[in-house]
């Protein structure tokens, strides 16, 4: 979770990330002038729509402060999209994509919904193209 100083832009960096099943990913709020949540679409939070393999639990950090970490283990293949609460809408958003196409049980992304706004759903990255790189939107030291 990054936010310029005075908080005109803030993203999760990376924004796009592959990893195998079963990993642990960390989110930290490394933006020392704003609050972040890391937060999975599904029913449980909000009521949203599920952006999430059926078969993996609802996860929410709840709000960081900054330096403050949260842990969440991705077990079911497939595409996880996730927003952080406050700055949904100013395209804060992520998508998490555990395993391959053809792993067992692998769900592919949820279609554009009336759930999820236009400028949020376009900045989620292609499951194709995070595959490839492995992380995108990384800020660079
Ligand atoms: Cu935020």
């Amino acid at each position: 979770m990054r936010g310029t100083a005075r908080g005109e832009r803030i993203w999760f960096s990376p924004h796009g990330l592959a990893v195998a099943p079963g990993t642990t990913v960390r989110f930290v709020n490394e933006d020392a002038g704003n609050s972040h949540t890391a937060t999975a679409y599904h029913p449980d939070n909000y009521d949203r729509a599920r952006r999430i393999p059926s078969a993996a639990a609802s996860w929410d950090s709840g709000f960081l402060m900054p330096g403050e970490s949260f842990e969440v283990t991705l077990d079911a293949p497939g595409v996880y999209d996730y927003y952080c609460i406050p700055h949904e809408m100013a395209a804060m958003v992520g998508r998490i994509v555990v395993g391959r196409p053809g792993d067992p049980g692998w769900e592919g992304p949820a279609p554009a919904s009336e759930d999820i706004a236009p400028e949020a759903f376009a900045a989620l990255p292609e499951v194709g193209d995070i595959l490839v790189s492995g992380r995108i939107g990384e800020d660079k030291p």
